[in-house]
């Protein structure tokens, strides 16, 4: 029903390849560069002793920061409905989804650290503005339905785009792809579960339903980033096997996928143009606004100045809590 299973599937493979991997048996290589390129070439997995191009380095920090950000950036959206949930166990369940967000921006933040730069530099760079987070996050959750629908659709993207990140060749962000995957299957189906209630429930409940699902869509379309075309960083990116599919292949998968689960859902997807391509064996649909991507990149989107502005309150706020920590730590080395 919820159509995630064969995604689940491909996460257990990684996960068994990871094992393989790790007794790396690539050999007879003469110089450094020769030896990492066997190692991508043979699909084997670099760590953070191995030697690597500064560039391959510099692209793993960029993506991998940009992910932890956005999962941090990423709970503020259903952070606003923990208190208007509208039941106990609804509210337990966000509860625990929002935690698992702080979870994996924490095991993310601890795989970019593996590359040689501290978390603090790193969040000082989503501060300063210097780095990035998803566009997905700079958009407002107007109703409860629309907890629903960022489970189902910005979950459910995110585990298209993150599953073969599990198959990533730098082996941290692999091994943390894993987990977090597992977690986001289980927050992509309490989303359709909402939906879905939602879509059964009264008139009224199922409009509301409708709605969400009507302004998340293309938003959701647009997290996988620009097209192939305008791709900045994805042939390098996959070429390193950083990236095993292209925005654009990553796009169609996911669309088809939702197309079974909107009609299970009994709500339809907002696109007139979605139809089955016989020939391509994929559905044809309608993409996203490009335009409005760049510029909610850019920073001017709809929530994108609360969203930051949240963020530094936020850490000015922590201060204290890192200032007793460190010094607790350093107490307990004396
Ligand atoms: N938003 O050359 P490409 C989640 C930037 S986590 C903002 O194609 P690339 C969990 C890109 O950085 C969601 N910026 O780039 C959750 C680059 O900028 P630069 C986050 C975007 O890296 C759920 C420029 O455009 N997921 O949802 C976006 O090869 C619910 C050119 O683009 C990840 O981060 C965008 N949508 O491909 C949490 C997954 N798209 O640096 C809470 C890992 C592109 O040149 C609640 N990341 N850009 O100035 C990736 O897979 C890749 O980085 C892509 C972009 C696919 C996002």
């Amino acid at each position: 029903m919820y159509g995630n299973d064969g995604l689940l599937g491909e996460v257990e493979a990684a996960e068994e390849a990871l094992r393989d991997a790790a007794g790396r048996q690539v050999s007879g290589s003469e110089g450094l560069e020769e030896y990492f390129t066997a190692v991508i070439e043979a699909d084997q997995k670099i760590e953070p002793r191995d030697w690597m191009p500064d560039s391959y380095r510099k692209t793993l920090i960029r993506q991998i920061a940009q992910h932890a950000h956005s999962e941090i950036i990423g709970m503020q959206p259903e952070g606003n409905w923990i208190s208007r949930a509208p039941s106990l166990k609804r509210k337990a369940i966000l509860l625990a989804k929002v935690q698992d967000e702080a979870g994996h921006g924490l095991y993310l933040y601890a795989a970019a650290e593996t590359l040689g730069v501290s978390r603090d530099e790193l969040v000082q760079m989503l501060l300063e503005g210097r780095q990035k987070y998803s566009s997905i996050f700079n958009y407002p959750t107007l109703t409860w339905a629309d907890v629903g629908a960022i489970g189902w659709l910005v979950d459910g993207a995110a585990i298209v785009n993150q599953v073969p990140l599990c198959r990533c060749s730098y082996g941290p962000y692999a091994r943390a792809m894993i987990r977090i995957c597992k977690e986001e299957s289980f927050h992509q189906r309490q989303g359709y579960e909402i939906l879905h209630t939602l879509a059964h429930g009264t008139d009224g409940q199922k409009a509301l339903a409708q709605d969400s699902v009507n302004r998340w869509w293309y938003p959701s379309l647009a997290m996988f980033g620009p097209p192939d075309a305008d791709s900045t960083h994805s042939a390098q990116s996959m070429a390193w096997k950083i990236k095993r599919f292209s925005n654009d292949e990553l796009r169609q998968r996911f669309v088809d996928m939702c197309v079974q689960q909107a009609e299970v859902l009994g709500l339809t997807l907002p696109d007139p143009d979605l139809r089955w391509n016989e020939e391509r064996q994929a559905y044809d649909y309608t993409q996203p606004d490009y335009d409005e991507l760049k510029r909610v990149i850019s920073g001017d989107g709809p929530c994108n100045r609360q969203r930051m502005a949240h963020r530094r309150g936020a850490h000015a706020e922590g201060a204290w809590v890192r200032e007793a920590a460190a010094a607790y730590a350093k107490k307990r080395s004396r």
